[in-house]
């Protein structure tokens, strides 16, 4: 029977809404719905939704290693996967506690009630360590917004007369806010981009900063103080809301644009207009994005960032960025049943690890400390679930040693990524179209629309809840997920919001559990410990950190080896995302694969004339952990100095890993962030 239903789609985290035609249980195709359908722009990973979910290399079975030794699996029922998976964590937890078994969480799978339950399902087991991405994606964002102004503020470009966007590439990755951009700029709205890279964005800019990366926090703070040394600043809304402006001022003077311009890479008049159009088109919003993401100063640098909001007055105001309403839920996690004694590997992070009641553990790196230096102790078993570690995290060298040494590792996933290649056993799971879950963008902001499952289930696979839910069975947790199925669940959760899966299928357009509303802190004040916006944090400093970003700090190039290597070295970036993958994911759909989107390393004309390199010729790149190799592509969107690298491809051969090229050692000390996507290279031809 031919049938059209409504869901979002989680083929990469913009979760857009969308309509899928199915026949028979099998996706037919898959359409966005968009709010500018004359802006829209298809989708190249939605059109092949078809593609990707009935690929002949998806899994469809457990599959079991046959020996240590042996490279080959074998397929085995659900039922022997499962008790094998609970011997091995049970096993583990009798003979080195049960936190020498971890849970790692790959974006994947969303951070919405997924997240929950596998927090729920390693607290009942009796193991913290349930560790997220989030270091390294937008977590540590999150964090240092909380930080400032107690939430993460959601632009709202609909109403916006001048947008900032800083590192971040709508229109590629979370489409539906690229055409809301694209839509302001129409009506005349005034676009103000901090991008290395020439992006389409960037192009249309009428000022765009191409900045010299990770050096964020230093171009904040000289925008800080122009907008206040220029008295472009809300003084009003200061005056009443603000919590250490004076200190803000001081620190923020020893940043003036003609101080900061040349180590940034930009001039100081550059900065001036940037921070005159900015502080003076109202209402202005800022989107900010995965640019300030992975750099060693990424709690700092948001923080600062963060500052320019609530400087401007424009916090939660139509047109600004509004303070979200997050869906009251059930807090599912059962962290309270920890054992007090307890320690989580992440434990040298506690700020990170306590800063939200849900988020949970994110600071990544440690997971790889805890296995290989036994710090604080050692991990011995691993479940990897919707995450491909061994090429997307730091420094893949120690990555994989780190996988190699563990006693038991289990993969949850859709196919048979290069992590599987150290898994001991391989459980398939289904795709977003065949299960139904709430997401985290739409429990964090009204309105809310349900992920729906709208075709069966392939092969044999099973939706990452009913594997979680099976898992505690056999691990003697019946008791702790009582729920029939997901939707049981997901009410249970929504209880408090007075939302259901019910109501929510009969309005795929989504349901506020509250109405819109503006100001809230005229009511409520903001969520920091003072009520007000924090641009002095008593928190940080009582930890030993700035409590105004940079205010002790004596500014260091922060790209990783910038102290190793010579001035011949070039800056490294990752490639800005490509609309056709997800990270890793979908490189062997051969629809999506074209000539412009292959693996590259792109520089520019003048930087390729210096080194007598051409179009097309493989060159070396070189780092003190390792090396990748990729065809040279001469290109307009890339500044002298940078080399940017395509980013994903370590799925395919081990030579285009860019995370071989990464560094561990050092990150940021608040976020436990490295600096994956800036960092000191050099061309070895
Ligand atoms: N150098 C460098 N490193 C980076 C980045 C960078 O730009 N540069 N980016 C960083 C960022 S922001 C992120 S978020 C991470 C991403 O890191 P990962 O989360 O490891 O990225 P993916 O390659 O998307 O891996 C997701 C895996 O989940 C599987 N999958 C998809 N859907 C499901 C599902 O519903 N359930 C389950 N169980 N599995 C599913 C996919 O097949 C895929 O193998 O990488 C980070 N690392
Ligand atoms: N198609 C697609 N969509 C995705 C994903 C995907 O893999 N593919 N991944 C999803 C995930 S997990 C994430 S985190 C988001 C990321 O979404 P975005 O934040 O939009 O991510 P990127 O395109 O990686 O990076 C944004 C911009 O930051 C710039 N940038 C790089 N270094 C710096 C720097 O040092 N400073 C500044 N200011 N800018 C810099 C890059 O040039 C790029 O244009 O996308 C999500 N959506
Ligand atoms: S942008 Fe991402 S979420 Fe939206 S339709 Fe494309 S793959 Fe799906
Ligand atoms: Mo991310």
């Amino acid at each position: 029977m031919l049938q059209s239903q409504n869901t979002v789609c989680r083929l990469c985290s913009a979760c857009c809404p969308v309509k899928v035609e199915s026949k028979n249980g099998r996706l037919l195709r898959a359409t966005r719905k968009s709010v500018y359908p004359e802006l829209a722009r298809p989708c190249p990973k939605l059109t092949a939704a078809a593609e990707i979910i009935y690929a002949p290399e998806r899994l469809q079975l457990p599959l079991i290693r046959k020996n240590r030794k042996s490279a080959s699996f074998s397929p085995i029922s659900w039922e022997q996967a499962y008790d094998f998976a609970a011997t091995q964590m049970l096993q583990l937890k009798e003979e080195s506690g049960a936190q020498s078994v971890a849970w790692l969480r790959g974006m994947a799978a969303d951070w919405g009630v997924p997240w929950d339950y596998a927090n729920r399902l390693m607290h009942a087991f009796g193991s913290p360590n349930t560790i997220g991405n989030g270091s390294v994606c937008h977590v540590a964002r999150e964090m240092a917004n909380i930080y400032t102004c107690g939430a993460m503020p959601a632009a709202n470009p609909q109403k916006s007369e001048c947008i900032l966007v800083w590192g971040k590439n709508d229109l590629d990755t979370a489409p539906g806010a690229g055409e809301a951009i694209l839509a302001a700029l129409a009506r005349g709205a005034k676009l103000i981009v901090v991008d290395p890279v020439r992006t389409e964005l960037a192009e249309r800019a009428d000022v765009w900063l191409p900045i010299r990366p990770a050096h964020d926090a230093l171009l904040a703070m000289a925008l800080i103080h122009e907008i206040i040394s220029k008295k472009l600043y809300d003084q009003k809304f200061i005056e009443t809301y603000g919590l250490g402006f004076k200190e803000l001022k001081k620190t923020a003077a020893n940043f003036s644009a003609s101080q900061i311009a040349a180590e940034c890479w930009l001039k100081p008049a550059e900065i001036e207009a940037a921070a005159r159009l900015y502080a003076t088109t109202k209402p202005a919003c800022l989107i900010e994005g995965n640019g300030l993401d992975m750099q060693l100063e990424t709690f700092q640098a948001t923080r600062a960032v963060s500052m320019l909001r609530a400087l401007t007055g424009n916090l939660d105001r139509p047109g600004g960025d509004l303070i979200p309403h997050p869906l009251k839920l059930r807090n599912l996690q059962l962290r309270e049943r920890l054992p007090q004694n307890v320690r989580a590997i992440t434990a040298a992070y506690p700020l990170f690890d306590n800063f939200h009641e849900t988020w949970g553990r994110h600071a990544q790196s440690a997971l790889i400390d805890s296995i290989l230096e036994e710090k604080p102790y050692p991990v011995r078993g691993l479940i990897v679930q919707s995450g491909n570690p061994a090429v997307t995290m730091t420094d893949s060298g120690r990555v994989r040693k780190a996988l190699k040494k563990l006693d038991f590792l289990m993969v949850i996933d859709l196919f048979q990524t290069k992590t599987c290649d150290f898994a001991d056993l391989i459980l398939p799971a289904a795709s977003c179209f065949e299960e139904t879950q709430l997401n985290r963008a739409y429990t964090r902001n009204n309105p809310c629309i349900l992920q729906n499952q709208v075709v069966e289930a392939y092969g044999q696979s099973r939706p990452d809840w009913q594997i979680i839910f099976e898992l505690a069975r056999y691990l003697g947790l019946k008791e702790e997920f009582p729920w029939k199925d997901v939707e049981e669940a997901l009410d249970y959760q929504l209880a408090p919001s007075g939302l259901n899966v019910a109501k929510l299928r009969e309005h795929p357009e989504g349901l506020r559990a509250e109405a819109l509303r503006y100001e809230k802190y005229r009511e409520d004040g903001f969520a920091t410990p003072s009520g007000k916006i924090e641009f002095y944090c008593e928190r940080l400093k009582q930890a030993g950190f700035d409590p105004v970003p940079l205010a002790n700090k004596k500014w260091q190039n922060p790209l990783s080896f910038s102290r190793e290597l010579d001035d011949d070295a070039l800056v490294a970036i990752s490639g800005p995302r490509l609309n056709t993958f997800t990270h890793t994911q979908f490189r062997q759909i051969e629809a999506l694969r074209r000539p412009e989107n292959e693996a590259v390393i792109e520089i520019s004309a003048a930087e390729a004339r210096a080194r007598k390199l051409h179009e097309g010729q493989m060159v070396t790149l070189q780092t003190p952990r390792g090396e990748v190799s990729m065809p040279l592509r001469i290109s307009s969107r890339a500044r002298p100095g940078i080399v940017i690298i395509a980013w994903g491809w370590g799925e395919v051969e081990e030579h285009l890993n860019l995370n071989n090229l990464t560094d561990d050692k050092r990150r940021d000390p608040v976020t436990a962030t490295p600096a994956n996507r800036g960092f000191m290279c050099h061309i070895v031809n």
